[in-house]
């Protein structure tokens, strides 16, 4: 049995390892900036998010304390708590990125918010974001755009192999 479930789960962690090293991970110091992403923009909204995970490979704590860009009009840092049972979001002055704790700005949670948008974001483009951390200073990142949609896409999937339908 668990030689059976080994060579996929090894299959699995190489797919793992290769996302690790994903083109566009910056590195600065002991910082990686990984697999930033952006949502397409709908329509005419003026408002979007980026997302992205720090990693530190240090033994000293470190916080992005700010995050800027000529994409939007303000960038700020946010999250998202619940307040009166509603989902809020929240701008926070600093997120930590602690040795061995990777940050994840993700959908739901801790995000560079970007407020007043000067153009729509296009799927399969991308634009550039300065993260200004405490220690390590200014990291200039690429953003893709539309990535992330997919990627979620393809999680979804992963989770439910069956697609039983109803009767
Ligand atoms: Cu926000």
């Amino acid at each position: 049995m668990f030689r059976y479930l080994s060579l996929p789960a090894a299959l699995l962690a190489t797919a793992l390892l290769s996302n690790l090293a994903a083109a566009g991970d910056v590195t600065k110091g002991d910082l990686t900036i990984h697999k930033p992403w952006a949502r397409a923009s709908i329509g005419q909204a003026q408002a979007a998010a980026a997302y992205l995970t720090v990693m530190n490979k240090g033994s000293l704590p470190d916080r992005l304390v700010a995050a800027e860009g000529d994409v939007a009009n303000r960038v700020e840092l946010h999250t998202h708590m619940m307040q009166d049972g509603v989902m809020k979001m929240r701008q926070v002055d600093a997120i930590e990125v602690a040795p061995g704790e990777p940050a994840v700005l993700k959908p739901g949670g801790l995000h560079v918010m970007l407020m007043g948008l000067k153009a729509p974001l296009v799927e399969g483009k991308s634009f550039p974001l300065t993260l200004v951390f405490e220690k390590a200073g200014r990291v200039e990142i690429e953003v893709p755009i539309g990535e992330g949609t997919a990627m979620e896409h393809n999680m979804d999937h992963g989770k439910d192999h069956k697609h039983e339908k109803g009767s």
